[in-house]
């Protein structure tokens, strides 16, 4: 992880490999480096650009026309290379294409819709605290993070009871694959066909139930919104997207109140502060830690000169913990104002599920903080290994009620 000299713009040379084990184990060290490097980076080993300060984050999130999307998120350039799946319809896609069903996806998301769940998904996590506090010493991963979101999330979506244990490896694969052709990505991609067929059954119409999110995304055909191919590639990004993510941010928040017991503390005083406590565990931990970009015409970010048709890797955890927009960065503060970190992106393709993912935080924390006094960190906590994911596989606690 050193700096191997400069290139005629100026920009640093890096030997970091940011899909490396040693890196996706600890990536504080790492970020530093190409943080303090230079605001644009090189990076020798994927023969990419990198930025990881926020400033130059959110410039390149927000410049959609030089820095596009529809060549692919990942390092893969989707004009030299097959994509793994067809593209989604919404993440792998520029205007105008990217207009229309962002808007379909945005509807079916939208704040009307969540005022609909809201009340489902607060009784699934007072029912879900309910059976941690029976059990008192468990895994806040399986037992927390993933089993709230699956008891709830697969029924809003209306898919059928069959087949549920393929929703977090198939995402995982997803998410994999969106880095380098590295052990993780080739083995993800190389076990995934089960999965994807899987998916692929339950993007149909007739397989979705009346009234949930696949069905309103079908409905849409209706309203001349969207094609009838278009509608099961959308209902596709909500599983790629929709369901791991969330796990992982509730599982971040977990693992961050339970690390910093003066935090939850405050939680447990002030309920009204769980909104906040999720949005910061999402600045903090960052669960999407890295999307690329492609240009596609030369451009110059902060001095740097880069080609047309180069990868662009955007450090968004680093860029959440950029000093210089930060103050304390390294700090868990529910009540720091977070908002503005690029933990859901930023510009056109922010999180089209940030409200449902927000949703299940706030009311997930909120019971947890009424009911339970103490979480203890009981047994080493193991890390989940993902090339864009960040998370843990097992966080053994113990907790006290109330
Ligand atoms: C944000 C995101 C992640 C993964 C997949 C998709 C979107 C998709 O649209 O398929």
């Amino acid at each position: 992880m050193t700096a191997s000299g400069c290139a005629g713009s100026g920009v640093p040379h890096l030997d970091v490999d940011p899909f490396d084990m040693s890196f996706l184990a600890d990536p504080y060290p790492a970020h530093e480096l190409l943080r303090e490097a230079a605001p644009v980076v090189y990076l020798d080993k994927w023969s990419v650009y990198g930025v990881a300060r926020y400033a130059e984050v959110h410039a390149v999130l927000n410049d959609p026309a030089t820095f596009c999307s529809s060549r692919g998120v990942g390092l893969s350039d989707f004009k030299k290379e097959t994509p793994w799946r067809p593209p989604s319809l919404i993440l792998e896609a520029d205007p105008p294409a990217h207009t229309r069903t962002r808007a379909v996806l945005s509807k079916v998301l939208s704040p009307t819709v969540m005022k609909q769940v809201r009340d489902r998904f607060a009784a699934a996590a007072e029912e879900r605290v309910d059976a941690l506090l029976d059990q008192r010493s468990f895994d806040a991963i399986t037992d927390l993070a993933e089993a709230y979101p699956l008891s709830i999330f697969p029924d809003a979506l209306g898919l059928m009871p069959e087949g549920r244990e393929h929703l977090i490896p198939y995402a995982s694969v997803v998410f994999n694959a969106f880095g380098p052709p590295n052990r993780l990505r080739q083995e993800a991609i190389e076990r995934s066909a089960p999965h994807q067929a899987y998916v692929a059954e339950q993007c149909q119409r007739e397989n979705l139930a009346p009234g949930g999110f696949g069905a309103c995304i079908h409905a849409q055909v209706e309203e001349g919104a969207i094609t009838a191919v278009e509608a099961p590639l959308l209902v596709r990004s909500l599983l790629s997207a929709g369901l791991d993510t969330t796990v992982n941010g509730i599982g971040a928040a977990v693992y961050c109140l339970a690390r910093f017991p003066d935090q939850w503390q405050r939680l447990r005083d002030d309920l009204t502060l769980a909104r906040g406590a999720f949005e910061e565990a999402v600045r903090f931990e960052s669960p999407v830690q890295t999307f690329f970009r492609t240009t596609t015409r030369e451009v110059e970010l902060s001095g740097a000169k880069i080609g047309e048709g180069e990868k662009v890797l955007m450090f968004l955890a680093a860029a959440n913990r950029d000093p210089r927009r930060w103050d304390k960065p390294d700090s868990y503060d529910i009540t720091r104002r977070a908002s503005g970190h690029v933990g859901f992106g930023s510009g056109i393709h922010m999180c089209v599920g940030q409200l449902v993912a927000r949703l299940e935080g706030e009311v997930m924390l909120t019971a947890l903080a009424r009911r339970i006094a103490r979480i203890e960190i009981t047994g080493e906590p193991k890390r989940r290994f993902n090339n864009t994911l960040r998370g843990l596989d097992s966080l053994p606690v113990t907790i006290t009620p109330a």
